[in-house]
């Protein structure tokens, strides 16, 4: 068995594992789950049944895509995390995979019948997307977001970015952040993320 990598295909946090393993050139085996659904391989690998889950060829998984990330970067290929700003770089993906808990939350939120719906949860979680997105463009320079040189800030804001664009169409962040869409637009073409691609997929939660 090669390297496996559980995913759904929204998810921001898979993109990052699915963009990073491609960046790294590490071949492996994608395969799409329905975390929300009974049955599904994730829960036996991954005591939250949260995607995505990497397992190695030896039979080791690991789950939660910043210790993905850390995995992943140490396996050969280009460093993702340069040791010289490893702490400004967990900083932006922190702060990009925030971006997205706020957006699943409204999503979620959104998924409840009108009258169980709290609008001050959604404008809450609103606040953060706005005040995230705008961090994310001041900490843009040039072509990236930390030490002039990709690394895996870059695929976090990027996959951050796409999940923004497919959950919420009708926040234009591409029109209050020009800069930040410019960068994402750059991002989207590498082929790591073209290769990566973010669509949604039905979810039926229960409950
Ligand atoms: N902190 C986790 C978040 C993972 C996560 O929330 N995954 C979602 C998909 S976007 C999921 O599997 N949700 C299913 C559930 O919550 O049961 C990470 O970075 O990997």
């Amino acid at each position: 068995m090669g390297y496996q990598l559980l995913i759904a295909t929204p998810s921001p946090f898979a993109r990052k594992a699915r963009i990073a393993l491609r960046e790294k050139g590490i071949p492996f085996e994608e395969i799409v789950e329905n975390p929300w659904n009974d049955g599904m391989i994730v829960a036996r690998r991954n005591p939250l049944a949260k995607v995505p889950v990497l397992t190695l060829p030896d039979g080791r998984s690991y789950f939660d895509s910043r210790v993905i990330l850390d995995v992943i970067d140490t396996l050969p290929g280009p460093e993702l995390t340069p040791a010289n700003h490893a702490l400004e770089i967990r900083q932006i993906e922190a702060l990009a995979d925030g971006i997205c808990d706020a957006v699943v939350l409204i999503v979620l939120e959104v998924a409840r019948p009108p009258d169980l719906r709290s609008q001050e949860w959604i404008a809450r979680q609103r606040h953060k997307i706005d005040a995230g997105l705008a961090a994310l463009e001041d900490a843009l320079s040039g072509d990236h977001m930390v030490g002039g040189v990709f690394t895996r800030a870059d695929i976090a804001a990027g996959a951050a970015l796409a999940y923004v664009s497919l959950r919420m169409p009708d926040l234009d962040w591409r029109g209050a952040h020009p800069a930040l869409a410019a960068y994402a637009d750059r991002l989207e073409a590498r082929p790591a993320f073209a290769a990566s691609p973010t669509s949604a997929q039905p979810i039926d939660v229960k409950g």
